[in-house]
């Protein structure tokens, strides 16, 4: 990231200069005051500047212009809460065209119509069969979102479901689903190659719904994520691949944690832990970042209530504070 210094007679010229360079994204660092000692009256002022998303991201944690705030109290409030400093400006843009074209719209209707636009969302299932294997980061949920999902096709809709576990590295991890499988009353597989899981998902193929639970490993361990992508991806069986992000993650941490996942080809994005996040950020820049479709949040730890349908009310409602009528 370089830092550029622009020279002129007065501000507004050095704005001038730095907008036709930079463009409007660039970040003004620091501004000097020259004076006419300096001896050249055609380079008066000096503003430092930076440019890109990465420069803005820097300064995400520094309170932005108390003006910004009386002016643009959305695209503040966005800030505040973590969202990518340009998709925040992208998004206040769009929110404020349709408070004016529909008067009577609040923030919060305009801004869900703006992320209605802007972002997918995986929307209720259908009634075809669907096979779903959560993958993400070590304890951010899968398995906990797995009895939710299982217990509400099950026992609500009445929907024949089954559930395979591929995770052999933590102990008692299978046992862990399969207690679950007990409690809802659901068959469970284990399985530990694409062999086993290709057999397992065989045997299921009258069920619904069949919920494939992973392995969480850490980002460095390539070796692993390969050995769970060959797994998957060999069994046989195309199927959603849901990545679980956390909702308190930053921006850097929600990047690195979705190019670790590439190998494994996720389709969709399940955002857990929104209850314990201080910012919801997050459901901004997750889907943002890796190009997917919103399908869950998880809201806590109780199975299975605590799971609800990925929408852009919801997001709308976290972000301005206005409640859902
Ligand atoms: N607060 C909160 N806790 C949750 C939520 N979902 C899961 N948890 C808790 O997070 C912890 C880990 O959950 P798991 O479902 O075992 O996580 P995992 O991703 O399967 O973990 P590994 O299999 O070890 O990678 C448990 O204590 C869960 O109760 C949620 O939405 N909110
Ligand atoms: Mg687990």
């Amino acid at each position: 990231m370089l830092e550029q210094t622009f020279r002129a007679r007065d501000y507004d010229e050095a704005l001038r200069k730095v907008k036709r360079v930079l463009g409007s994204d660039a970040l003004i660092l620091s501004t000097k005051h020259l004076g006419m000692g300096h001896g050249n009256p055609e380079e008066s002022v000096e503003l430092t500047v930076v440019a890109g998303v990465d420069a803005l991201e820097l300064k995400r944690n520094q309170p932005i212009a108390t003006n910004h705030k009386k002016s643009q109290p959305l695209l503040a409030r966005m800030v505040d809460q973590g969202v990518m400093e340009s998709l925040a400006k992208r998004i206040s843009r769009n929110t404020q065209h349709y408070k004016d074209t529909r008067n009577s719209w609040s923030t919060r209707e305009a801004l869900e119509q703006t992320l209605n636009a802007d972002l997918q969302f995986s929307g209720p299932a259908g009634a075809e069969r669907r096979v779903i294997a959560m993958v993400g980061p070590t304890g951010v949920g899968k398995t906990t979102t797995i009895a939710k999902l299982a217990s509400h096709a099950s026992l609500q809709q009445h929907r024949k479901v089954a559930l395979v576990s591929i995770d052999n590295v933590r102990l008692g991890a299978t046992e862990q689903l399969e207690r679950y499988a007990q409690l809802i009353g659901v068959p469970m597989e284990r399985a530990h190659n694409s062999e086993s899981l290709g057999l397992a998902l065989s045997k299921f193929h009258e069920e619904d719904l069949v919920l494939v639970d992973t392995a969480g490993r850490s980002p460095r361990d390539k070796r692993a994520m390969a050995d769970t992508a060959t797994c998957l991806h060999r069994a046989g069986e195309s199927m959603d691949v849901h990545l679980c992000l956390p909702a308190s993650a930053s921006r850097r941490e929600l990047q690195a944690t979705i190019d670790h996942h590439a190998p494994l080809h996720p389709n969709q994005i399940t955002v857990t832990k929104l209850d314990e996040a201080i910012q919801y950020g997050g459901l901004l820049n997750s889907p943002t970042l890796s190009d997917l479709p919103l399908a869950f949040f998880t809201t806590g730890q109780r199975v299975p209530e605590d799971i609800e349908l990925a929408t852009a009310a919801r997001i709308a409602s976290l972000l301005t504070g206005e409640e859902l009528h």
